[in-house]
Formats: C-alpha cells, structure tokens, sequence
C-alpha cells in the first residue's frame, strides 16, 4: 500500500505507475500487433512518461496525488481505446481521433462485438492507486521539487531531442510508432490536423525513376459511356469473395452476380485504399484519385481545399451531381465537403422517410426505393453517388431479412452474419436495378459498384479460418482487403474480367475514359484500368504505408520498422519471396503517397498537372532555403536507397 505521507512516496508513486503505464503498452502491443512481430515499449516512451507523470511534481500539495491519477487514468483510457480502434481499423488511432467521441454512439454495436473482457485489465492498477484517496490520507502530502529533480526533468527533456538523431528518417511516419513511441506519434498529428500547410510541406523527395514507363496503348473502351447518367454505388463492406460463391448451395449475391454475365467489366483485383476515415475516405479516394490523410479522416483534414473530383469535372460537362446516404448528414463531415466537391445537392437520413431502419439508418431496400424516385426527378445527365449502410459491421440484420441458410460452424459467427446482411444488400441492390429499369433510367446509364472497404479480417484466426476452408486457399491480406469493382454498361456487350491490381485511386481516371473526358489540369495518382498495364496499388491502413500489391507479388511492411522483417509472397503461388526484391515498389508506395499529401497538404488541386512530377513542381517553387532543407531531407532517402 502506498503511504502519501512518507517522505519520498509522491517519487515513488510516479514511478510505479510509469512502470504500470509501460506494462500496459506491452499488453497493448501483446493483443495488437501481428504475433510474432511484438515491439517493446521503447526506451524514448518510458523516458517521455516518466517525465510526464514527474511534472506534476511541481506541484506540491494534494493536488498533486489528483493530477497524477487523472494522467494514469487518461493514458489507460488512450491505452483501451487504441485496443479496440486496433482491432477495428488495425491501425493505432491518433489524437485527433480519440477526440471524435461524438461518433461513438453510432459504433457502440461494432465496439461491443469488438470488446474483450482481457481489455478491462488495462484499469486494474487504478483501484489499487486510489487506495489511499480512499483512506483520506492524502491531506500532509508535500512535495517540493528539490534541485536534483529539476536536474534529473531537464535531462529527461533533452533524452528524447537527443534520441531524435536516431530516428529513421524517409517520411515513414509509422516508425514513428516504434522509434517515439505510440504516445508520441498519437500526439504529433495533433498539431498537425488543422492547418493546411504541414505534414506534405516539405516536398517529395525521392527520383521518379523507378515508376514503370507507360506503355503506348490504343485506348480501349473510351466513350463507351459518354454523356450516359453516371450512377456510382459504394456498397458498405462489400468484399470480393462473395461475388460467384456457392455457400451451402446458395448464391450469395445473385444480382450482382447476373450483373457480371452481361453488359459489365468486372475488376477482379481491386483493393481499398482507406487512411482513417473508413468509408468517407474510401469516398474521397475514389472521387479524386488521391492518396487519403493518415491524419484525421480526409474530409476533415482537407475541408479547406478546392477539388477538381468526379462532381466538379462532371458538373463542367452539363452533368446535375446528387449524394445520396442514409444516415445522419454531418457524419464524416459530408454535408460540409459535398457542397465543396462540386455535388448540388445531397440527400441524406433528413430527406428519406423512416419506413424501415436497420441498424445505423434508412435500410438499404427503403434507402434504394427513395433514391430511385429521388433521382427520377433529377436532371439528366445526373450523377449520383449512392452510399449503402445495411451491411454496416456487426452485421446484425433483423431475423425476417435473413435469407441465407448457414453451415452450423457459421451460426452466431460475424461472417454467418456478414453473408445474411450482404446477401440482403445484394437484394436491395437488385431491387434498385428494377426500379431504374422502371423509371426509364437503366438504358442510358453507366452503373458502377464497388466495396468500401472489407468485412472480414484476415488477422482474426477463426474468420481467418473459415474463410480460408470456404476458398480452399489462404485468407490473407491479399484477399482480404480486395472490394471488387463492377462497372455495368446496359447495352454495351461488354462482359470481361479485368485481373489489373488497381483500387480506389483507380476509379476516377478509370470512369472519365468510359465517359470520353480527358482531364489533364490535376494530377490523378490512378490509372485508367482498362488502359494500364500498371498493375500497382500502395497501401496506409491495415497494411502499413509501404506495402503493396504488383502483378506478381504481395508486399507487406512489418510493425517492428525494420525492413528486412516484413513479408513477401507471390500471389499465384503463395510462395514466400525475398523482401529485398520489393524495395522499389515500397519506394514508389512511400513516394506517390508523399506526393499525393503534398498537394492536397498546400491545396495545390488543379495547380499539378497531369503530366508534371510534383517534385519539379516542388522544386521550381522552393526558395532558395527550402531547397537547401529539401535536400538536407533527402540524404537519408538516399541512404536508404544505398542500403
Ligand atoms: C456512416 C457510414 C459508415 O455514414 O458511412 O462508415 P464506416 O464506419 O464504415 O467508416
Ligand atoms: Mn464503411
């Protein structure tokens, strides 16, 4: 027990609850990170803790035991949030985040399926750290910060500048995680957030020679949709393998599926490309072919840009741009943004009447009804970008919905219960079709459908499991983290399956090529997948900045930060390869992703064009200062390139 009026017992305190802190941030890492990839708190974090808890000794009374306590109870909060939002996003949340508590209602379903009572333990210290509150003994505490405290402080200040000059240089911004600790990469977004001009600042400074040449094509499919209505669906965890599977004798997306035997181009190998805005970055990667903020989610960090994105380029060409979405319209920051990219109007939970409600919002058959009607009332040529909810995780769809009869190793699983909401998606999505068929809007549109991110984490060893048996071959990031894209032309005889590695970065130059419009003002970081033999695609979330998918292989960066600990395997075989041989696609990732920051960073959307390298563009705009820093920044880079 501790005894606050013991001479020395504040010091003592602080130390033990340092230790607690750091025993917690194992246990962090223990339930995290990918076993057998296990960091250890590093020495910076203990120091920068120590430090933090040995500040409040400048005061000297009984607050100061209160202050103490409110820390340790505010870091183990952090510590219990970083577990679940862990294992939701499999990334570590930061600051700014944590500070979205206004978006916790609407997860509270997914944070239970997700809690484990194991977790609780990260607060177990705190009674026993509150004893001697409770025994009133707290009231002749003093404590005076003598000299050789304020020594030992400025020491401990220093440490971390110091420790500073080791630190892995190349814009890695999730070693930072292993070389400053989790606390302090969560903390310095918070600086960062708000403002335009800072994390893309300094300019990307790798060469560009390593991006494969493009190759001379004839384009293929170009204006195959001009001037047709564009109707974009973002179906909410919509993975690709679901798509042609027979599950216990039952197809479980039939609509989708006789979508693909006719009229469409199916892109089988096509990835998320989310930072930290789940299904709203998946929006705005999608319509504006850039990278997302690693941040705070896009439409936040980047709400004071000016966008040249799917609606404004489309609007330019006579088109109406509408929003549909069936939940609260400021989630995400949406009514905010849309107006801003260009839409005319968005639809959202206020305007669709409350007929039937599945989880978050409108359900997804009532949601596609509305919008139908909605949008028979639009101009044409329209855009309309629909955004589902349904299949919202934990997938818990009402029983009348439940269509699909389980195996029994399914019963009371998440993916028993994704296959039932996707199956009732899938339906809804059907209906949709009959209604635009109805209304006279299917022959003159271009439907294109894709997932926003995944349902079904490879990392959980049980869905791991039974995803795997059903595929007959391992489910693994490769697989997991593909939402296929499917662009359904009515009329056009096209029925082809495009395997391009490509994904959310993709869609835009992608569709413009359908629709016949050439935009050459901004920089798109995708390629056309009809027109591309480019098969690339670099990743932020759930797999770390760095990874990356080419035609042959698959690359994913380890957690400890060092390099040579990440993995390697070829897609077609699953054999495993060396890492060395996937340097150049992780520079390339790490570069185009810098790039892509850059501009959006000094909204510089519309000022790049298409065929200018942002480091030129960087280059010509630097002072003669920025340069020197410029290249000062890429010496480590190019060590790192030696090495
Ligand atoms: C909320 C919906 C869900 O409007 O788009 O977002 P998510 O939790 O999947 O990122
Ligand atoms: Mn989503």
């Amino acid at each position: 027990m501790i005894n606050l009026k013991a001479p020395g017992a504040p010091v003592l305190l602080i130390l033990a609850m340092t230790l607690s802190t750091v025993c917690k941030l194992q246990f962090l890492y223990q339930v995290t990170v990918i076993p057998g990839q296990i960091v250890s708190s590093s020495l910076r974090t203990i120091l920068v803790l120590f430090l933090l808890y040995l500040l409040t000794a400048l005061i000297s009374d009984r607050r100061h035991y209160y202050l103490v306590l409110c820390i340790h109870f505010l870091l183990s909060l952090i510590i219990f949030a970083d577990i679940l939002y862990y294992k939701h996003f499999n990334i570590f949340p930061t600051v700014n985040e944590l500070m979205l508590v206004n978006t916790l209602p609407s997860i509270l379903e997914s944070i239970a399926v997700l809690f484990r009572f194991q977790y609780l333990l990260v607060f177990a210290d705190l009674f026993l750290f509150s004893l001697p509150m409770l025994q009133k003994c707290l009231c002749s505490s003093r404590f005076v910060l003598h000299p050789i405290y304020a020594v030992l402080l400025f020491v401990l200040l220093l440490t971390p500048l110091a420790l500073d000059l080791k630190v892995s240089f190349g814009g890695e911004k999730e070693k930072l995680f292993h070389t400053h600790g989790i606390f302090y990469e969560q903390i310095s977004k918070l600086f960062m957030s708000n403002s335009s001009k800072h994390e893309g600042d300094a300019a990307p400074t790798q060469p560009i020679a390593d991006v494969p040449k493009k190759t001379a094509l004839a384009r293929r499919y170009e204006k195959i949709a001009e001037g047709r209505n564009v109707i974009v669906i973002q179906v909410e965890a919509l993975q690709d393998f679901v798509l042609n599977m027979s599950y216990n004798g039952q197809e479980l997306t039939p609509n989708l599926n006789s979508l693909l035997k006719q009229d469409t181009i199916y892109f089988s190998r096509y990835y998320q490309q989310i930072g930290r805005g789940g299904t709203s970055d998946a929006e705005f990667v999608t319509q504006n072919s850039l990278y997302p903020s690693m941040n705070v989610y896009s439409y936040k960090r980047y709400i004071g840009n000016e966008f040249l994105g799917l609606p404004r380029i489309l609007k330019e060409k006579g088109y109406t741009a509408v929003a549909f979405h069936g939940y609260k319209p400021e989630f995400w920051n949406r009514s905010t943004i849309y107006p801003i990219l260009g839409y005319d109007r968005f639809y959202s939970k206020k305007d669709f009447v409350h007929d039937d409600i599945i989880g978050w919002g409108v359900s997804d058959r009532s949601f596609f009804k509305q919008s139908a009607k909605y949008l028979s009332e639009v101009k044409q040529p329209f855009l309309s970008f629909l955004i589902t909810l349904s299949s919202h995780h934990p997938y818990a769809l009402p029983e009348k919905h439940k269509k699909i009869k389980l195996m029994p190793e399914h019963y009371s699983t998440l993916l028993g219960r994704y296959f039932q909401t996707i199956n009732y998606t899938d339906a809804a999505l059907g209906l949709f079709i009959q209604e635009l068929k109805d209304r006279k809007l299917y022959g003159n549109s271009i439907i294109a459908i894709y997932g926003d991110h995944r349902a079904i984490d490879n990392q959980v060893p049980l869905d791991k499991r039974h995803v795997s048996n059903l595929l007959g071959y391992n489910f693994d990031y490769d697989e997991s983290l593909n939402v296929p894209l499917i662009i359904h032309i009515p009329g056009s005889d096209l029925c082809e399956t495009n395997e391009t590695i490509g994904g959310h970065i993709d869609f835009l130059p992608t569709l413009l090529n359908l629709l016949g419009i050439e935009e050459s003002r901004t920089k798109f970081f995708g390629r056309d997948l009809n027109n591309t033999n480019d098969s690339f695609i670099a990743f932020q979330t759930v797999m770390l900045e760095g990874s990356f998918i080419d035609h042959e292989k698959i690359f994913v960066r380890s957690r400890d930060g060092v390099f040579e600990n990440s993995l390697a395997w070829k897609l077609a075989t699953k054999e495993p390869i060396p890492v060395s041989e996937c340097v150049p696609g992780y520079r390339r990732a790490i570069r185009e992703i810098r790039e892509s920051e850059y501009i959006l960073s000094n909204n510089l959307i519309g000022k790049i064009p298409q065929d200018m390298a942002v480091e030129s563009f960087a280059w010509s705009k630097a002072g003669f200062a920025k340069r020197i820093i410029h290249l000062l920044r890429s010496i480590p880079d190019y060590l790192m390139i030696r090495l």
